[in-house]
């Protein structure tokens, strides 16, 4: 194979008039139309100049477009750098700084904002808007619809999907064409994947969940999806009766079981339902079940590995647990401080190693020499057991993240703009419990002697610093944090103070 990713995934849909995408106005994309949309981008991208090697960062909406300069990227052999649209320009600065992205292809309603960054960093700046219109999609338009694939080999890098530590900046985990492709193959047997499925696609496509998961296994089985451009409870359970299969987080499933038209008539033709990327409650699986006979099948993974465990697809699908490692992949749990494995049944740390395993951080080794041990185990930071039965339950994590509605929040980044606020000597930000998008964010500031902070004044600053999802949605002002012997501020503290910040009223 000239380039193993591209032909796996796209390269053998050449010519085929079978359907990949439904739209939602009703009207279908086909492969044949999906490939040469993307051979166009893919002439666009060696037109602005990349090269094999290079990389593409990619903030724009979904859309069958998006989706098609992904495909590019690969047939270019470009690195694909998708970015959260929530993003704003200062944080996607960073990215395009720290990848050394050639071009940064971004919505043009954005243009405004994104000029000055793309400047700045001497980056190329294309845009491309969801209604298929933009400079990026003026170039591609003009090309042919063919074009010769670049080869690869399974070892080069495929993507680049940036991930935030406890402290310190995000950092780039480069995914190579095999643990993609190793993956999306593994999924698509162990979750029994055909032609003949239809995905219902609500995801965002700039995460491992809507990207590699839902999007790979789909263009690995020869599916079709139901290209959604976000969740919309009222689209999902319209187009339900067209679909066999769906993937969400659990808010997906929360917002379905809130509404009285999700039956159990409207799911019974559905041959499956998976969730990831957050914990699903035992509460909701067992509601799910009671509403529609189906058990949501959950499994677990992350940006760094891809896919680690699942649920089987035939046998108990065990609610509270995230199911067995995949094939292929090993999992050990272990003692945090001394690396050593555990006691069957204790809870430790989540290692995990397997093709799955990402190559590294970008252009941070001592990083990735921290969380990959040289014997290809990754340190997860997820807190786990696994039980007499071998299935796996993630109990806790050993890293400072919230995870709301399946989007990952690192306290620090916000900690270090409240710190900087007038009239804020420290601040502390924690995840409580929330009934939409299982946690939500609290700061708790501890302001200087004798000052009253500005709490709009400071949501406004954060407004401005960081993306609407990390905002907090609760501040609380206290006279100190409370602390460890060792000064340490004890978070647990003040997650169980708080735990009840956004419960429903009894
Ligand atoms: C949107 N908002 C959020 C939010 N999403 N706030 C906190 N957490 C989130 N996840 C903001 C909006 O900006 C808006 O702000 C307000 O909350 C309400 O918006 P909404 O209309 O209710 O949000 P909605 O568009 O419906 O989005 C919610 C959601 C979405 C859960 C559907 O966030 C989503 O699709 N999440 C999926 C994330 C995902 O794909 N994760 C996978 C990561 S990969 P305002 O201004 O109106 O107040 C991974 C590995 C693995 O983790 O294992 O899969
Ligand atoms: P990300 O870095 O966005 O890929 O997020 C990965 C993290 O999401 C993991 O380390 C886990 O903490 C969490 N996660 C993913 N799937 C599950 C799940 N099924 N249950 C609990 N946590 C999960």
């Amino acid at each position: 194979m000239t380039n193993p990713l591209f032909d796996t995934f796209f390269g053998r849909h050449a010519g085929s008039e079978r359907t990949f995408l439904h739209l939602p106005d009703g009207s279908r994309l086909s492969y044949a139309a999906f490939l040469a949309l993307a051979a166009r981008m893919a002439h666009g991208l060696t037109s602005c100049g990349l090269e094999p090697g290079d990389r593409v960062a990619v903030q724009i909406e979904k859309s069958p477009e998006a989706l098609a300069l992904y495909a590019a990227a690969v047939q270019a052999g470009v690195i694909f750098l998708p970015l959260n649209t929530a993003y704003t320009a200062g944080e996607l600065a960073y990215f395009v700084e720290n990848s050394g992205a050639k071009l940064l292809v971004g919505d043009p309603a954005k243009q405004a904002a994104l000029a000055p960054v793309a400047e700045g960093l001497g980056t190329r700046l294309e845009t491309l808007a969801a209604d298929g219109t933009g400079s990026f999609a003026a170039i591609a338009a003009a090309q042919p619809d063919s074009f010769d694939t670049v080869a690869r080999a399974e070892d080069d890098l495929a993507a680049f999907l940036y991930t935030s530590g406890t402290t310190g900046r995000s950092k780039g985990a480069m995914l190579t064409q095999a643990n993609l492709m190793s993956n999306a193959l593994t999924l698509v047997d162990h979750w029994r994947f055909t032609g003949d499925d239809v995905l219902l696609h609500a995801l965002p496509i700039f995460h491992t969940h809507g990207l590699f998961v839902a999007t790979n296994v789909i263009l690995a089985a020869g599916g079709a999806m139901i290209f959604l451009p976000k969740l919309d409870i009222d689209a999902l359970i319209a187009w339900m009766p067209k679909a066999t299969t769906m993937m969400g987080v659990p808010t997906f499933y929360t917002r379905l079981l809130d509404d009285d038209r999700f039956t159990g008539d409207l799911a019974r033709h559905m041959r499956l339902f998976i969730s990831g990327s957050a914990p699903l409650l035992a509460d909701t699986h067992v509601a799910f079940e009671d509403r529609t006979g189906h058990r949501i099948l959950e499994r677990y993974g992350m940006t760094e590995t891809n896919m680690n465990t699942s649920n089987p697809y035939e046998g108990e699908r065990r609610a509270g647990t995230v199911g067995f490692p995949l094939p292929g992949v090993e999992l050990k749990v272990t003692d945090p401080e001394t690396g050593a494995e555990v006691a069957q049944g204790a809870v430790g740390l989540i290692e995990v190693r397997g093709p799955n395993v990402f190559k590294g951080y970008w252009q941070m080794p001592e990083k990735t020499a921290a969380e990959l041990r040289a014997d290809g185990f990754f340190l997860t930071g997820d807190l786990g057991m696994v039980d007499a039965d071998g299935y796996v339950t993630i109990v806790g994590r050993n890293k400072d993240l919230i995870i709301s509605g399946g989007y990952n929040i690192y306290p620090k980044e916000i900690e270090l703009v409240l710190d900087e606020q007038p009239g804020v000597r420290e601040s502390a930000v924690i995840g409580v419990p929330h009934p939409d998008f299982g946690e939500s964010v609290v700061a708790v500031l501890v302001p200087e002697k004798g000052a009253a902070p500005d709490e709009a004044a400071i949501a406004e600053t954060v407004s401005a610093a960081l993306a609407r999802f990390k905002h907090p949605r609760r501040y609380v002002v206290v006279d100190e944090l409370p602390r460890n012997t060792m000064g340490k501020v004890q978070k647990n503290v003040l997650r169980d103070t708080y735990k009840d910040t956004f419960a429903a009223p009894a």
